[in-house]
């Protein structure tokens, strides 16, 4: 067991620091990330973030992203630094199966670990947690890490905080989201106030489409979307046979599902895509009802409330034919 006062005293002389977040990091992953790396370096550490895979081209503006170690580009190292690392921050993740290849390296870790996270259902692998599910983003929690924890909100630069504010932003949908509560508000401005550029981080990360992207967007809105009307969902079905046409990349769907949710009266919306040895499928909800506890039954998946995701290795038609005889159960939810 770690306590927060223990590890503060620590981190009063220069350790080795690993970090790492989730596998197909995201804004929030890799924001947590670079905020506590920038952090802790600043404080003397010798600080390495390792990712379990690539990251998105929309994010590779953030600041020290250079310095990121992709875990599969260089295994050697990167298992020689989770096993001589004094401390293991694991960031926007609970559970070790989601970082994929590193998972045995860092549960095999002698250094202590400390879980940053909001997800629900944490494994329990950690030494400390900094854990709360009602946060609307890790980066958020990072924020309160160290300016409530660790007392030193002085050292957040103005590069820590636009990976923090990036963190939130993304994780927030923009602070639409119902976890953009008042005192993310007032995170959010004091990381303005501490030099985050926000207009031109909001540019950078959603003023960022290919010409292909945009296209494929064009070409799902007018030939992949489903309206269910009785229920008050709508879905997307992406075949392989589209993947194909426009060599859609995995970040090139994301934010794809919230097109379908965004006509008016939309309650559930889905997004099923063919790849290969599986559909993957995104769900987003609104109010109530229970996107994650839908992925969790149904499509061996999890997640948020309002956001979730899952897989299954039945065909496209059997999926689909699955998900909507699921909406009758959730009718009481679904029809207002
Ligand atoms: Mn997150």
């Amino acid at each position: 067991m770690l306590t927060i006062s223990a590890l503060k005293e620590e981190l009063t002389s220069p350790k080795h620091i690993l970090i790492t977040t989730h596998f197909n990091p995201d804004g929030d992953a890799l924001g947590s990330s670079l905020g506590l790396y920038l952090w802790l370096q600043s404080k003397g550490h010798q600080v390495t973030v390792v990712v379990p895979s690539e990251f998105p081209d929309f994010l590779s503006w953030m600041p020290a992203q250079e310095h990121i170690l992709v875990y599969p580009k260089d295994p050697q190292t990167a298992d020689s630094l989770i096993a001589k690392a004094d401390f293991l921050f694991c960031l926007d993740f609970n559970h070790l199966s989601r970082i994929n290849a590193m998972e045995n390296a860092v549960r095999n870790a002698p250094g202590k670990k400390i879980m940053i996270d909001h997800h629900l259902a944490p494994e329990g692998f950690e030494d400390l947690a900094h854990w709360d599910s009602h946060a609307a983003a890790t980066a958020q929690l990072v924020y309160d890490f160290i300016v409530n924890r660790m007392d030193d909100r002085q050292h957040i630069s103005p590069e820590i905080a636009a990976c923090l504010y990036t963190g939130i932003m993304t994780d927030t949908g923009s602070f639409r989201f119902r976890s953009t509560t008042a005192e993310v508000h007032l995170i959010v401005a004091d990381l303005i106030t501490l030099g985050a550029p926000n207009s031109k981080i909001h540019e950078k990360v959603y003023n960022s489409a290919t010409e292909v992207r945009l296209r494929f967007l064009g070409y799902c809105l007018l030939n992949c979307l489903v309206v269910v009307p009785e229920y008050n969902t709508a879905y997307f079905l992406i075949r392989k046979e589209d993947v194909n046409r426009f060599d859609i990349m995995p970040g090139d769907t994301e934010g794809l599902v919230n097109y379908a949710l965004s006509i008016s009266g939309m309650r559930l919306a889905a997004l099923f895509i063919d790849r290969s040895e599986l559909i993957k499928i995104s769900l987003r909800s609104i109010d109530e009802i229970p996107a994650n506890e839908i992925c969790s039954k149904y499509f061996n998946g999890g997640g948020h409330l309002n956001a979730a995701g899952g897989s299954s290795t039945a065909s496209m038609e059997e999926v689909e034919r699955s998900f909507r005889s699921i909406l009758p159960l959730y009718k009481d939810y679904l029809i207002e």
